[in-house]
């Protein structure tokens, strides 16, 4: 079988069979594809900011800016520019590529537009990839956010659709499809991923990967969280989800999506070194570096280095990479 070419017509049997294997056959298999396509083994890094936290009105059973839960965050404004571009100093410095803009709102309102795209347009001067995440999008927008410099708008499906239901009633899976052709209409590259570990079955998880299989061209970029629990919301106390099973999902999402950065997004924080390292070989490809990602913790420079150091991954400077030309890591393995 070719390992480089996307395929967009898998029927979710086959996704089901290639996630249940064995997991030394599925990561062999991950490997295989990842040596193929990605042959130098960089690894992306993406940085966060929340630049308007809390307040949301969306129901998101996960989320901590919920205004649906006691979660005990605070509500903050909209945050000033010059904020927004010493933070993304900071990430450049720190060896991230790209810098990703979150704003706790359901939908992005047309007085926020030039406001967010001067932020875009100032983080595009400094050097890095551009990627916003600010709910559904209205006709229009996401040109205007594409000619001030945006390359990545992140819109995540979360989940199967059928579970989808139960964790957020305030929108539909619908409504989150029509706002990713919005932004890939406009020639804005996509991000695209979910959560695992939020009580949803394998099924679940094979489903999402086969909706977002669906999509063409894929995602440019699939994040893969691990539910960070959030005392006051439906999943607080959720205990958390395997490293193995976080490793197929890694392994089949990189098999599934040839060509996209798989991303060991949220829940570092909770998983060892080991579960991290599993994770990076088995297929994942970029991670959130800094120790915040929106609102929650994430590990930082110095046990980032240690995990970098142990699976022997070294920073290199490269040119005319594919997907970005930023400094990024080399993996040895
Ligand atoms: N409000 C926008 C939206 O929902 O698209 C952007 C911000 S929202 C925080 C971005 C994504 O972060 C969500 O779609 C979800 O996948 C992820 N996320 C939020 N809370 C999380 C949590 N507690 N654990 C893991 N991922 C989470
Ligand atoms: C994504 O898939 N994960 C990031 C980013 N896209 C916006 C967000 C993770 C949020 C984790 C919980 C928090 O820090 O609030
Ligand atoms: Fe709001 Fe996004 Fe959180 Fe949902 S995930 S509550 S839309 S900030």
């Amino acid at each position: 079988m070719p390992f480089d070419s996307p395929r967009h017509d898998w029927s979710k049997a086959e996704i089901e069979d290639l996630y249940t294997q064995p997991l030394d056959a599925l990561v062999g298999r991950a490997l295989e594809v990842k040596r193929a396509n990605w042959a130098d083994g960089k690894l992306q890094k993406s940085q966060l900011l929340s630049i308007k936290t809390g307040g949301c009105p969306e129901d998101c059973g996960y989320c901590s800016q919920s205004a649906h839960f006691d979660t005990g965050l605070d509500a903050e404004k909209l945050m000033p520019l010059d904020e927004v571009v010493a933070a993304a100093k900071r990430a450049k410095a720190n060896g991230a590529d790209r810098f990703c803009m979150g704003a706790g709102w359901r939908s992005l309102k047309d007085r926020d537009v030039p406001k967010v795209a001067a932020m875009i347009s100032a983080v595009k001067a400094e050097g890095l990839e551009t990627c916003v995440t600010l709910g559904m999008l209205e006709e229009g927008q996401a040109e205007t956010l594409k000619e001030a410099g945006l390359d990545y708008y992140n819109h995540n499906l979360d989940t199967s659709p059928e579970y989808y239901t139960t964790v957020v009633t305030t929108r539909t899976y619908a409504d989150r499809l029509d706002t990713l052709g919005k932004a890939r209409r406009a020639g804005v590259k996509l991000c695209v991923g979910g959560i695992l570990g939020m009580g949803e079955g394998r099924s679940d998880r094979i489903g999402l990967i086969h909706e977002l299989s669906k999509l063409t061209p894929h995602p440019e970029s699939v994040p893969i969280n691990m539910l960070v629990p959030i005392k006051g919301t439906p999943r607080g106390e959720r205990p958390a989800i395997s490293g193995p099973e976080m490793a197929r999902a890694s392994a089949a999402g990189r098999i599934v999506f040839p060509k996209s950065w798989v991303r060991l997004s949220a829940g570092r924080e909770g998983m060892s070194e080991g579960e991290q390292a599993l994770l990076l070989l088995a297929g994942a490809n970029s991670i959130f570096v800094g120790d915040r990602l929106l609102t929650t913790d994430n590990p930082g420079e110095d046990r980032d280095q240690a995990l970098l150091d142990a699976v022997g991954f070294e920073a290199v400077e490269h040119e005319a990479m594919p997907n970005t030309d930023k400094t990024t890591l080399i993996n040895h393995l």
